[in-house]
């Protein structure tokens, strides 16, 4: 153990139980949640490091507070590193996490009132998006546009329509609960149509851009990608804004001083650090073997007959209906996974008739148990343990029997950044 968790155990036993704890449930556990993952060890040590002590409001070359000839290198390093693996033309990295990114543009670039054309939560999109709970939601006339109830795909003749008859200023695509690739051109060809700005919010998938396993929406002329960067991408909890150079300005004005104060250096140095492991031969094969995993796994689930949404995947995550598979709704079926140790999160499908906490389905998702060192023949495993447990929820012998095979299993894929006595 280092120095610094052996002071932390000394004089804070009750936290350092509880770190000791999660390292545990995440060494024993299989995590499906699609938008967690396991960060790399160079992470964790730079996150846990002396620029956390560091104030640096500001950009580089022009703070606020002395002493940043180190701050400066870094955001520097981190936004050079982003505009590279994405390829856009400019990069702020100090959004503190996915709402905060989202938030910048939307007060960076419009008014409020002004109408903004985005997915409704209840159909895959996000918080964010507009959902009427948010902040965002009251500020800004939010359109937002449902899946096709028939396959439960975007149905991109209705979002057309949807723009003709309200012009929203800004089009957003991009998703947290959706399971199928976007098509950016459709989108791109739709808001040039009505004279909208284009952002695709990639929090989920920009790893998988990143790693080139997936569509970048910067080669069919979006104007703006926005993407967290500890989901698919393996860093730490943060966001960025990537756009054209002709918003760069905005952008950074409304980031700070307009939206944050002082950023998370400690998080900005570990962007940097995970931007260039996104660089890597090997996070490309990373990126292609989480989209493996998903489709193995889905087409296993469905030769069991269990209920996706949109009937499959084309990324890292599938939608399971759960009152349709297995008559459970989503809560008892996370439940039901939590009590063998495989980690889901219960979720709303489209047009729920179901309130969020007691939803119709979960997400199951593949970026954590890839970033493991699974592979296709472990998600065949796993749909087994998954249907056999939620065909049989109160089976309490079998639910034991899977516990102990699924701690067994999860010995021979060590996660990465917890050491071996933890
Ligand atoms: N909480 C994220 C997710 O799970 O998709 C979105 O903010």
């Amino acid at each position: 153990m280092d120095a610094n968790l052996k002071s932390l155990e000394a004089n804070d036993q009750e936290v350092f139980n509880a770190l000791k704890g999660e390292e545990r449930r995440q060494k024993m556990g299989i995590e499906l949640i699609p938008s967690e993952n396991y960060t790399y060890p160079e992470v964790l040590a730079t996150l846990g490091s002396v620029f956390t002590n560091k104030y640096a409001e500001g950009y580089p070359g022009r703070r606020y507070y002395g002493g940043q000839k180190y701050t400066d290198q870094i955001e520097n390093l981190a936004r050079d590193r982003a505009k590279a693996v994405f390829h856009c033309e400019h990069a702020n990295v100090q959004p503190l996490s996915g709402s905060a990114m989202n938030q910048a543009v939307y007060l960076g670039l419009l008014a409020p009132g002004d109408t903004i054309l985005a997915m409704d939560l209840s159909h895959g999109g996000h918080l964010t998006h507009g959902a009427p709970v948010s902040h965002m939601g009251s500020l800004f006339n939010f359109v937002r546009y449902v899946t096709n109830p028939v396959d439960g795909s975007i149905d991109y003749d209705q979002v057309r329509k949807d723009a003709l008859r309200q012009p929203p200023k800004l089009i957003i695509c991009g998703y947290t609960s959706y399971p199928r690739d976007i098509e950016y051109k459709k989108f791109k060809e739709i808001a040039d149509e009505v004279g909208a700005i284009t952002m695709a919010d990639a929090s989920h998938f920009g790893g998988l851009i990143a790693g080139g396993a997936m569509n970048n929406p910067f080669d069919f002329g979006f104007d703006l990608v926005t993407t967290t960067t500890h989901k698919s991408l393996r860093g730490p909890r943060g966001g960025m804004v990537l756009c054209k150079k002709e918003f760069a300005s905005k952008i950074d004005k409304s980031v700070f001083p307009g939206l944050q104060g002082g950023p998370h250096m400690n998080a900005i140095a570990a962007i940097a650090v995970t931007l260039k492991k996104a660089m890597s031969e090997e996070f490309k094969q990373y990126a292609r073997q989480v989209l493996v995993n998903a489709t193995t796994l889905a087409d296993a689930l469905l030769e069991r007959q269990a209920s996706l949404v949109t009937g499959g995947t084309d990324n890292h995550m599938m939608v399971v209906d759960t009152v349709a598979s297995y008559g459970l709704d989503g809560k008892l079926a996370e439940e039901t996974l939590d009590r063998v140790s495989i980690t889901t999160n219960k979720q709303i499908i489209p047009d729920d008739p179901n309130p969020p906490l007691k939803p119709s389905g979960i997400r199951i998702g593949t970026p954590a148990a890839t970033a493991r060192g699974m592979g296709a023949a472990d998600m065949l495993r796993l749909a087994e343990w998954i249907d056999t447990c939620l065909r049989a929820p109160k089976d309490e012998a079998s639910l034991d029997a899977i516990r102990n095979d699924v701690e067994d299993f999860c010995q021979m894929f060590p996660v990465p950044g917890i050491q071996v006595e933890g």
